[in-house]
């Protein structure tokens, strides 16, 4: 049976008493075990359930109001019963008749926040802004940042009703002195942008005064309970990086001095696996939701995909060796190496030696085309692929016979090519014209996005969509569909899949009487529990593109020819503002300084399929130059010229 796409819209009246008998409606509807989501008091909460033998409902978590959209549900009323483990619960069920105070702060929370601040003395004379990845600057000023979003944190869990919220301390590829701080939301995601006005006028207070002043100020707008009596949970990662731990501890302070607010040290992880467990926390239900669980779901699904191969296709594709940038990467691959004993992976760059991102690493690989510390002509023929330094990107690549150390890379747009392949393969097994129910599959990318994957992806018939460079962004795209697939190409990304499309595949899996439609399902289904959707996720990625080559038979080389890029080049160059940059259409336009698009388009079009737009980074204090042209030397032109007038445009010309 196919389930259908239906918003609970019931309240249950009295959840002080703990119990409400109501009638079940459909309950026929109903399989063992099948998600029910109610809304509690007026719309504000929604309780998860599961359906006993009984057939009454035993509540098993609070989620926050705004995924409700993402939910996929069946109308249903039935008992309600204080869960027992030891969720947090939202607010409203203790409190329901003190909404008159939310937002107000009492007296001993502010002497709290007021002699915590104190400790954490901001740097003079350092604005830092919440980018494109959170805050990142060179890791000796950022204790004040981050024990403030450490209060920010615990702030965010109360507002979504004490689900729990991340915190991870890491810089990603920047350099082993940086370090940075970013949040991450009830379903694994990035916090949501509206609060990062908040996150940047906090973290630039210059007095514990005008701190505590922006809490109140902001408590009261956004109706956060303030009056001590509402618990906030927050789970804490950080990467390899020595000044990690101290960070750490800062957030830890700034998340203690909200009262009633803990946090949980992960200890040492790599970003998407502290995502991973916030969503798994919030959504999924997994009261441990511990780096364990994580190894378990990513080898158990891919094991799964290895069964489901079809045996004539079944051959070998060679080892594979991993760049892990000297970062966490290494001992985490280590452990999945251990437990999928027969995967051929050889590991490099593990961090035991070796500098953190250091002529190693996947953003060093996919800019700069050449190969990691510690690979060389021994490698030719090889299939390698690199991790950058807290694992959320992955890139592949062979090592050039000969080539003085070049590469031929195979970035996130590839790795987007094959999983799209491979996806619109098993749900053509799946589906015909006679389906009633039709997934739609999107395919989100950047504007640094190989020209080449987007005309082989509209080729193969797949609907793309161009995002402004940043997870956030693309990741929010790629939640409108069944199937929503993103890639940047400095290959961060990963699948999304709506609640209503894996209702439908569970359904699938067990009613289809064909084995070659089952297993399809069984395959996407293994997919959806592979790939970490909260998140972009170097480990888990790297295992569904060895699934999926396995899968086809493919070596690397048959992988890369898929399409052949465009040669391309991309630059940085610094300016006294690179805020004047103001852009349009994707960021593939440059609107403010006037006059400086002119004269890129005018330079542009000389190139024979040449394409090249100009941006501000978002994590660096610098301007990105992109350009693509028919030939390497004519790319490289370009993006010399384009550079050469930005630094004439917003160069230091004093
Ligand atoms: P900025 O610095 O805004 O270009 C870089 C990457 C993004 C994204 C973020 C977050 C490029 C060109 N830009 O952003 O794609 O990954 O870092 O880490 O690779
Ligand atoms: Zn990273």
């Amino acid at each position: 049976m196919v389930l259908k796409n239906r918003v609970i819209t019931t309240t249950i009246n009295s959840i002080a008493t703990g119990t409400t008998n109501v009638e079940a409606q459909e309950p026929e509807q109903l399989t063992q075990n099948q998600n029910i989501f109610q809304v509690v008091e007026g719309g504000r909460y929604l309780v998860v359930c599961d359906k006993r033998s009984d057939g009454k409902l035993t509540c098993n978590q609070f989620v926050s109001p705004h995924s409700v959209l993402e939910l996929t549900s069946l109308f249903f009323l039935g008992e309600f019963r204080p869960p027992s483990s030891n969720l947090p619960f939202p607010p409203t069920y203790r409190r329901s008749r003190k909404k008159k105070n939310k937002g107000r702060m009492n007296e001993q929370q502010r002497s709290m926040l007021l002699q915590s601040a104190s400790r954490f003395p901001p740097p003079k004379g350092i604005k830092l802004s919440y980018g494109t990845a959170g805050f990142r600057a060179d890791a000796s000023v950022l204790q004040s940042t981050v024990f403030r979003i450490g209060i920010l944190a615990a702030l965010r869990s109360l507002k979504t009703g004490g689900a729990v919220i991340g915190l991870m301390i890491t810089a990603s590829h920047n350099k082993v002195s940086d370090n940075g701080v970013k949040v991450a939301d009830p379903g694994g995601e990035m916090l949501t942008q509206d609060w990062e006005p908040f996150a940047d006028s906090i973290a630039n207070a210059p007095d514990p005064q005008s701190l505590i002043q922006l809490i109140d100020e902001f408590a009261k707008k956004e109706n956060i309970p303030l009056d001590g009596a509402n618990p906030a949970a927050i789970f804490l990662g950080r990467d390899t990086r020595p000044s990690g731990e101290a960070l750490v501890e800062a957030a830890k302070q700034g998340i203690s001095s909200v009262i009633g607010a803990v946090g949980s040290d992960m200890g040492v992880v790599t970003t998407p696996q502290l995502h991973w467990m916030v969503r798994a926390r919030n959504k999924d239900m997994k009261p441990s939701a511990s780096e364990l669980d994580y190894f378990d779901q990513v080898s158990t699904s891919f094991r799964c995909l290895i069964d489901l191969i079809p045996k004539k296709s079944h051959q070998g594709i060679g080892k594979l060796i991993v760049d892990c940038a000297n970062g966490v990467g290494g001992e985490k691959l280590q452990v999945l190496k251990e437990k999928l004993n027969w995967l051929d992976v050889e590991i490099r760059n593990s961090g035991k030696q070796g500098i953190l991102n250091e002529q190693v690493g996947a953003d060093y690989v996919q800019k700069e085309k050449v190969v990691p510390q510690g690979f060389g002509p021994h490698d030719v023929g090889i299939r390698c692929a690199s991790l950058d330094g807290d694992a959320d990107r992955l890139v592949y690549f062979t090592v050039i016979s000969n080539g003085n150390n070049q590469i031929n890379l195979v970035d996130g747009d590839k790795i987007l090519s094959l999983f799209a392949l491979f996806i619109k393969d098993q749900l053509s097994i799946l589906t015909d014209d006679k389906n009633e129910y039709q997934p739609r599959v999107g395919v989100v990318q950047t504007a640094y996005a190989n020209g080449a994957s987007t005309k082989y992806l509209n080729q193969l018939g797949l609907q793309v969509i161009f995002t402004p460079t940043g997870v956030k962004y693309l990741h929010e795209k790629a939640h409108e569909y069944d199937i929503g697939i993103y890639f940047e190409a400095n290959g961060h990304g990963t699948i999304l899949f709506s609640d209503q499309f894996l209702c439908w595949l569970e359904d699938r899996k067990s009613t289809e009487k064909g084995l070659e439609k089952q297993n399809a399902a069984k395959r996407l289904w293994a997919v959806s529990k592979l790939i970490n959707q909260a998140v972009g996720d170097a480990l888990s990625g790297l295992l569904l593109v060895e699934a999926i080559l396995q899968h086809m038979g493919w070596l690397v080389d048959k992988w890369n020819e898929l399409y052949r890029d465009l040669p391309s080049r991309q630059l940085k160059v610094k300016v006294a503002d690179r805020t004047a940059v103001v852009t349009t259409n994707a960021e593939t336009i440059i609107e403010k300084p006037p006059g400086i698009q002119e004269a890129i388009t005018a330079l542009t079009v000389k190139y024979p399929q040449g394409r090249c737009f100009v941006r501000p980074s978002g994590t660096e204090d610098v301007v990105r130059v992109y350009a693509e042209a028919n030939t390497q030397e004519a790319a490289d032109e370009l993006a010399t010229c384009v550079a050469k007038l930005v630094d004439q445009f917003l160069g230091f010309h004093f």
